[in-house]
């Protein structure tokens, strides 16, 4: 039996209720959710119950009270770096909610305070954990297409995001940094890393304060792939699949595509085959945020699974900051109307 790992997680909000039954499920794996955090005390008794553990209002006192050996930071990204750079001087591990932190000054202050006290951090970086994305990525593993030389990977909605996050609003940056984000990190996933980038962006919905509610962006991967990168929350279709990732994928022998309802077709020397790539309901997920929850659930695992072998994440703070210069380099690219290669932290 793997070693048990108890986690408290910080930050009891919309999107947290998803990793605390994420962890709850992983308990026959070996998770033990321990603790929970919020400075909103209502938030925190609601989940302490719940759940069925100690809930806390203050990080410290958490960390004081309790023996954790891993938090999970699922609060805005403002707040990061400060309650990161504590439970990393306490040494436990530590898992950070995407977006990493406002800005690439606080991403980095929070991967060299890791790096320097030994201690594991990950990103909480879920949709490249998104079932139908490790199916796509298995085809590709398996050559079935050859290596990728091009893609369209698409996140496009019109969901009320502004009803269930309504701090999107008021976002000094918002698609890119909030979902394309997401969208960058599948395109390294399945792509691997960029050498430069292009992104027009456009704000369409008037009642948005920041200037991107849509992001168009063109990349250059090392492998010399191509790949075109589309996220919006302005497109207005009778179908809507949010929150699914759509894409396409060619290469010298054939293509995957997935469309919506997480259907994947893949080509291979001119052979065709379609198969359901979703996965099926878990208890607490519902639709139309399973896909989106799943993912949650399978980087938990994930993360469980490299704390128990002691072993760094997929996404783990380095690596992380490769996807974080991509957002980086889109807004530059977007400003400055040019294509830019984006930062390599050593
Ligand atoms: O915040 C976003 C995310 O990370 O996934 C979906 C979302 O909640 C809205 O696009």
């Amino acid at each position: 039996m793997a070693r048990t790992i108890r986690i408290g997680v910080i930050g009891c909000g919309f999107y947290a209720q998803n990793h605390l039954n994420a962890w709850r499920d992983l308990a026959p794996d070996g998770a033990a959710l321990a603790a929970v955090c919020d400075v909103d005390p209502a938030k925190a008794k609601t989940a302490g119950e719940t759940f069925g553990v100690p809930w806390y209002t203050d990080v410290k006192a958490m960390l004081g009270a309790e023996k954790l050996d891993a938090i999970d930071i699922v609060t805005r990204q403002d707040t990061h770096r400060a309650i990161a750079e504590t439970t990393i001087a306490h040494g436990v591990s530590t898992i950070v909610q995407k977006p990493f932190a406002p800005t690439w000054e606080d991403a980095t202050a929070i991967v060299d305070a890791a790096r320097k006290a030994g201690v594991w951090l990950a990103v909480h970086e879920n949709f490249r954990f998104q079932a139908p994305l490790r199916a796509v990525r298995k085809v590709i593993d398996s050559g079935a297409i050859g290596q990728p030389s091009w893609a369209r990977i698409t996140f496009r909605t019109g969901f009320d995001v502004y009803k269930t996050q309504p701090y999107f609003l008021d976002e000094e940056k918002l698609v890119i940094a909030d979902v394309g984000v997401h969208v960058l990190d599948v395109s390294r996933f399945l792509l691997g890393d960029v050498s430069r980038i292009s992104c027009e962006i456009q704000r369409r919905n008037p009642r948005v304060k920041a200037e991107d509610d849509t992001a168009t962006m063109l990349l250059r991967h090392e492998s010399g792939a191509v790949s075109v990168v589309e996220a919006t929350y302005e497109a207005r279709r009778a179908d809507d699949w949010f929150p699914e990732t759509l894409l396409e994928i060619e290469g010298p022998r054939g293509s995957i595509i997935v469309t919506a309802g997480c259907n994947m077709k893949v080509t291979s020397d001119g052979k065709a085959t379609t198969s359901d790539i979703g996965a099926p309901l878990l208890s607490w997920t519902s639709h139309p945020w399973h896909v989106s929850q799943e993912g949650a659930m399978g980087a938990c695992r994930h993360f469980l699974d490299c704390l128990q072998r002691g072993v760094p994440a997929e996404t783990r703070g380095k690596d992380n900051l490769r996807t974080y210069a991509l957002v980086d380099a889109a807004y530059r690219a977007a400003a400055e109307h040019r294509a830019v290669a984006p930062v390599k932290w050593i």
